[in-house]
Formats: structure tokens, C-alpha cells, sequence
């Protein structure tokens, strides 16, 4: 009709609205940093919104945990030592859990109230608290990563939500040089990084960032996620100074890990043909994205 309407409001993605049909709203809450609601949807199971805008859905979760969480561990030889931001459903994890070398997992995440929320309505996911290498902060991650010893850490996957609200700073040069400074020579960083259809700006200013704080290689990832806008995420990956990481050729390929653990559920997305697909970029995006 014309007008204009507050669905298509969001400023991360003016002019278009994301639905999906409602069964009932199972909570709705609201924390010190947003506004939490869970509920069940016709057709992709339990849904986890904060402010408005879908975190996961019970359906295709897989895709993005899976993706966020192994390309970073697999394409370095042994990880132990990990860190992970926001991700406070617990969904990475227990996607990391499945790496036997894995000696120690950090989690900082800012909202207690999405820790309880998905204990109670996805605890096939908050069951990676229980994994005892689990070490659970609550704080915000800017401060987290100030007071975070040097070179503590050999993995670092970023899994925050959009830079409106809570997570405004997690995209601003201050905070990855916290990031570097807190991993190993040859560490490896992963860092949600938005939809090429959406967001090239805001993906060209990140990775024009890194070049300049991260002195290993760095590279431009993404992987279908139906409930995310425009159907895609991206995920930034750099490693600092040190051995070389060859991202796109994973050296510690999950094939062998799955034969080692016996994990509570198998993979559903990823594999490592994904992995190296998942590296493969549009003509656009490397025209619009100057700093690719
Ligand atoms: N695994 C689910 C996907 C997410 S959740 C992002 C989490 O980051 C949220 O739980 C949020 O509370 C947390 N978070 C936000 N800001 C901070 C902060 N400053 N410090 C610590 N944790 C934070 C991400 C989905 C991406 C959706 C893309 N459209």
C-alpha cells in the first residue's frame, strides 16, 4: 500500500521482512541487553530471536554452528586452547567437543538470559555446557578480551550477533586487535561476517581491518542458512603470524576425528568437501569487496 512499515524497518536489511508462520510462542523475555523470545514454528522447529532478528532455528542451525566451528578447528593441526564469543545457546560447543585434542573452551557470552532460555527449550544444544573443558564467563566480550592474557588461545570463533545492540564494538578495529593479541602464532580466528547479499560494506571494512591486524592469511567463507537473511552467511577466517594455515585445505580433516569420538549426533552439514567449497566466491562479491 505504499507506506512504510515498520517490519521493513531494521537497519540491517532496509526494505525487506523475514517471516515465518507462528505455532505458539513458548518465552518472552527481556534482559538487561534485548529482548528474548522462543517459539515454535510450523516448519522449522524451535526458533531463538533476540530483538526482533532469528538467532537459530531447530532446522538449520546445523549449517552455521557446524560451519563457524570446524572450518576455524580443522584447518589447524591440534587445537586445544579455544575461545568462543557470544554463542551463548551452546550450539558451537558442542560442535567443538567433538575435537578429542581440545584441552580447555572458553565462553564469553553477555546474556545470561539466552544461557537459561536454551537450557530449557534447546537443550540438545545447551548440552555443550557440560562438556568439563567448559569454562563459563558471563560479561561482555570487549572487556573479556582487554583483560585476556597474550597468546592464550589457538582458536577464537566469534559467533555474536548483528552489530545493533550488544555487539556493536565486536565489528570495530579495537576489538580485533584484542583478538590477535589473545592467540598463538598461528592462530586462527572465525568470525561471523554477515550475507554477500546484504552487507558487502560492512564485509569489505572488516576484511580491510584484518589485512592490517592479522599478519597471516585471511579469507572470505559462507554457507546456506535458510532463516538468515537473504539465505546465507559469511564467516571471516584469519590466522596471525606464524606457520602458515592453508584454509582451504583443511589439515585436520573432521572424517578422521569422526572416526576417533563417538559424538552424541552426527554431522548433518559439514564435511570436508564443504569446507573447501564453502571458500568458492561470486564474481560480485570479489568486485565489490575491495579488500578480498
Ligand atoms: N549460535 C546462535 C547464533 C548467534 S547468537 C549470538 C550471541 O552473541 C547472543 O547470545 C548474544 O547475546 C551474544 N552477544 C552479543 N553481543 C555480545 C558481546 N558484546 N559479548 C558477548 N556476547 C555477545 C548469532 C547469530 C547471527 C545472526 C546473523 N544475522
Amino acid at each position: 500500500d505504499g507506506k512504510k512499515r515498520v517490519y521493513f524497518n531494521n537497519p540491517m536489511w532496509p526494505g525487506e521482512a523475514h517471516s515465518l508462520q507462528v505455532e505458539s510462542i513458548l518465552f518472552k523475555g527481556k534482559s538487561e541487553f534485548q529482548e528474548v523470545v522462543v517459539f515454535e514454528s510450523t516448519t522449522y522447529g524451535k526458533v531463538l530471536v533476540l530483538d526482533g532478528i532469528v538467532q537459530l532455528t531447530e532446522k538449520d542451525e546445523c549449517a552455521y554452528q557446524e560451519m563457524i566451528t570446524h572450518l576455524p578447528l580443522c584447518s589447524i593441526p591440534s587445537p586445544k586452547t579455544v575461545l568462543v564469543v557470544g554463542g551463548g545457546d551452546g550450539g558451537v560447543l558442542s560442535e567443538i567437543s567433538r575435537h578429542n585434542s581440545i584441552e580447555h573452551i572458553d565462553i564469553c557470552e553477555i546474556d545470561q538470559m539466552v544461557i537459561d532460555v536454551s537450557k530449557e527449550f534447546f537443550p540438545d544444544l545447551a548440552i555443550g555446557f557440560e562438556d568439563p573443558r567448559v569454562h563459563l564467563h558471563v560479561g561482555d566480550a570487549v572487556e573479556f578480551l582487554r583483560r585476556a592474557p597474550r597468546g592464550k588461545y589457538d582458536a577464537i570463533i566469534v559467533d555474536s550477533s548483528d552489530p545493533v545492540g550488544p555487539a556493536q564494538e565486536l565489528v570495530e578495529k579495537p576489538f580485533f586487535e584484542t583478538l590477535a593479541k589473545a592467540l598463538k602464532p598461528g592462530g586462527v580466528l572465525c568470525n561471523m561476517a554477515e550475507s554477500m547479499w546484504l552487507h558487502t560494506h560492512l564485509i569489505d571494512d572488516m576484511i580491510s581491518i584484518c589485512r592490517e591486524v592479522f599478519k597471516g592469511s585471511i579469507h572470505y567463507a559462507w554457507a546456506s542458512v535458510p532463516t538468515y537473511p537473504s539465505g546465507v552467511i559469511g564467516f571471516l577466517l584469519c590466522s596471525t603470524e606464524g606457520p602458515p594455515v592453508d584454509f582451504k585445505n583443511p589439515i585436520n580433516p573432521i572424517e578422521k576425528l569422526e572416526g576417533a569420538v563417538k559424538h552424541k549426533k552426527d554431522l548433518k552439514f559439514y564435511n570436508s568437501e564443504m569446507h573447501s567449497a564453502a571458500f568458492a566466491l561470486p564474481s560480485f562479491l570479489r568486485k565489490e569487496v575491495k579488500a578480498l
